[in-house]
């Protein structure tokens, strides 16, 4: 699939927009509504991972008064990728064209979607970004602009793949990409699963564009991003680099990522 722009893309058929949740109660009615406003057509499945103040609930709420919401209810909190991984088989059994992640603290606006979605007319993955021309962040220090720019930078130059905000999480794929970058085998810990999904993209062919987005940081609710977590994402990245530097060295293949190559 390196045909680039010669490619023939189908159409995109009906999208479902996952929210991962753990703790976002005070967020997550808001989200909810505003891509139901911005995306009309668009439906929502809300990953909740039992969250103690409520948010499952306050969703269920949400799904009851609109058959476009859906919720499902994960026993316990097992991080963002995993929620992301069950949401994505959940969609996929169903048929839907086109899977969209956004975290539901209102830092990826859903008034954007309309333009990632565009952009995936003629592509098989849109990342939104914050580090190309256009894309802003709003509300955060000098320090973790340059550390979440620094951690885009280091994954680029190391793993070797061609884009700028590689951790990012505001994303729209078509069903089949997804179906082919080997999801059972996604380093599913924090900032890692957005990294090893982007680094399988590229490794599969994929035609990936990056769409300017306005991050904005949280307003309400709490972080659920730890020391741990970018620890993790830093040997994690570091450990694939090397390997596939030293595969190329020694003239192996890849054992990492690609799933199967596309069609
Ligand atoms: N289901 C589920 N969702 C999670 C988990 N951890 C985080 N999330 C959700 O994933 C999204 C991103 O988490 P955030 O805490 O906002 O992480 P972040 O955006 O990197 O950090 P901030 O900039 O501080 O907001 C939010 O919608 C969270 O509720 C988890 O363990 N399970
Ligand atoms: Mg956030």
């Amino acid at each position: 699939m390196n045909d680039g722009d010669q490619r023939r893309y189908g159409p995109l058929g009906t999208a479902l927009v996952i929210i991962p949740t753990f703790n976002e109660a005070e967020n997550i009615a808001s989200i909810v509504s505003r891509v139901r406003a911005a995306v009309p057509a668009a439906d929502i499945l809300v990953a909740d991972d039992n969250s103690p103040d409520g948010t499952g609930k306050i969703a269920d709420e949400l799904a009851a008064a609109d058959d476009q919401v859906n919720v499902l209810h994960r026993k316990g909190k097992e991080g963002l990728g995993a929620a992301y991984l069950a949401g994505f088989r959940w969609g996929i059994e169903r048929d839907y064209g086109v899977l969209v992640e956004m975290d539901a603290d209102g830092s990826h606006q859903p008034e954007e979607l309309p333009r990632l979605l565009t952009a995936l007319k003629g592509a098989d993955l849109v990342l939104g970004s914050r580090w190309v021309p256009g894309g802003r962040v709003v509300n955060w220090p000098t320090t973790r602009k340059m550390i979440s720019r620094g951690g885009s930078t280091y994954s680029r130059v190391l793993l070797g793949v061609p884009i700028r905000d590689v951790t990012g999480g505001y994303r729209a794929f078509r069903r089949e990409t997804l179906e082919h970058l080997g999801l059972d085998a996604v380093a599913s810990q924090g900032y890692c699963f957005q990294v090893d999904l982007a680094r399988r993209a590229v490794a599969a062919g994929c035609h990936v564009v990056e769409v300017p987005i306005t991050f904005v940081e949280r307003e309400l609710g709490d972080s659920k991003m730890s020391k741990d977590i970018f620890v993790e994402a830093l040997w994690r990245v570091t450990a694939w680099g090397v390997e596939s530097r030293a595969n190329r060295l020694l003239g192996r293949k890849p054992a990492g990522p690609p799933g199967p190559a596309r069609p």
